[in-house]
């Protein structure tokens, strides 16, 4: 299995895995949805069989300062060897990112998109958007994870993070589940799979190390009960949306607000883009301080990267960015109408 690297290699990471030593404190940062949760679970395997201890997970939300924030725990627990995986903190957080390097060894291994002004590219592995983070490492350690038992989580994260759209990560996933088809994906085995985990991601939004203990025990039985209260809320909203989604034809998107007690703002929106994927979408969530949106463009008729970056610029504490076909952008309440007008009309 092969993915697209455009920085890095496999050689940087095995170099990398050879640098550390027995008094070195090793710590993985990963996203907080499916393919960062599979992917530090294959960093932590590799590790593993290297006979190198983990010492520190943490399962990171996108933010401003977001590496500057988990500096701080990393240096009392005196961390001297990090993984970043499924973050592009290199550009969410770059000072952040260089002042964490110049202090530690930081390898970073991410499929999002890479800033023009990106100049220091030593310990960084990226990869094309269509090769998820979980696949990525999955291949990094091709030689060291026990492939087979393994196979239902990395198709669950290619499932989730739309990788099956590249025709190698289908036929990738096929060579696990060779019953599924492009048209009963999102009901067979992986699909399921994914809704159950990411259900458990909303549910267990601030336990995340819960759910992570659960898939690396391979244990989805007890997620079942949380997926169908999940699965009902997010029902409800999806017929909710039918009736009363908005659509812009100046930029030709629906715009839906979710309402909702839980957090199923990505949720909604891959399930909904993921049946519809001709056309495009932008959710709209308010939590506790900031509001937030998750935009879908599955065929990438539209940059929604490129518009959630243009959307928040000069709006302060808001940032913005992602994927071609999936991206999210975060904004403080009173820039919601201003927010709205750039990027729908
Ligand atoms: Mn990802």
């Amino acid at each position: 299995m092969n993915v697209e690297y455009l920085v890095g290699s496999k050689d940087d990471f095995l170099r990398f895995l050879d640098s550390i030593g027995l008094y070195d404190k090793v710590a993985v940062l990963t996203h907080n949805d499916l393919d960062g949760v599979a992917s530090g679970i294959f960093i932590e395997k590799i590790l593993e069989a290297k006979g190198i201890k983990l010492d520190y997970i943490n399962f990171l939300d996108i933010k401003i300062d977001m590496v500057k924030e988990i500096s701080i725990n990393l240096k009392e627990r005196g961390i001297t060897k990090v993984f970043f995986s499924d973050l592009n903190v290199e550009s969410i957080d770059p000072e952040g990112y260089e002042d964490l390097r110049r202090e530690k060894d930081v390898f970073l291994i991410d499929h999002h998109p890479i800033p023009e002004n990106l100049k220091d590219k030593s310990n960084m592995i990226k990869t094309i958007s269509e090769d998820c983070a979980a696949l990525d490492v999955f291949v990094l350690g091709e030689e060291i994870l026990d492939y087979p038992s393994w196979g239902w989580l990395v198709s669950a994260a290619i499932f989730a993070d739309y990788s099956f759209r590249l025709e190698k990560n289908f036929n990738f996933l096929k060579s696990f589940y060779p019953e599924a088809t492009f048209e009963n994906l999102s009901s067979s085995v992986p699909g399921l799979n994914a809704r159950k985990i990411s259900s458990a991601l909303v549910y267990y939004k601030n336990d995340v190390t819960h759910v992570y203990n659960l898939l690396k025990e391979r244990n989805l039985e007890e997620l079942s009960e949380i997926h169908e209260l999940i699965e009902e809320e997010v029902y409800k909203i999806v017929d909710d949306f039918s009736i009363h989604k908005e659509y812009f034809p100046e930029r030709d998107i629906y715009f839906y607000e979710i309402k909702s007690r839980f957090d199923v703002l990505s949720y909604v929106a891959t399930l909904i883009a993921g049946a519809d994927m001709e056309k495009n979408f932008l959710f709209m969530y308010r939590g506790k301080e900031m509001i937030k949106f998750s935009a879908r463009s599955s065929k990438s008729k539209i940059n929604m990267g490129e518009l959630m970056k243009k959307g928040v610029e000069g709006f302060p504490g808001a940032d913005g960015g992602g994927h071609s076909e999936a991206a999210a952008a975060k904004i403080m309440p009173e820039n919601l109408e201003a927010f709205k007008k750039r990027v729908l009309e």
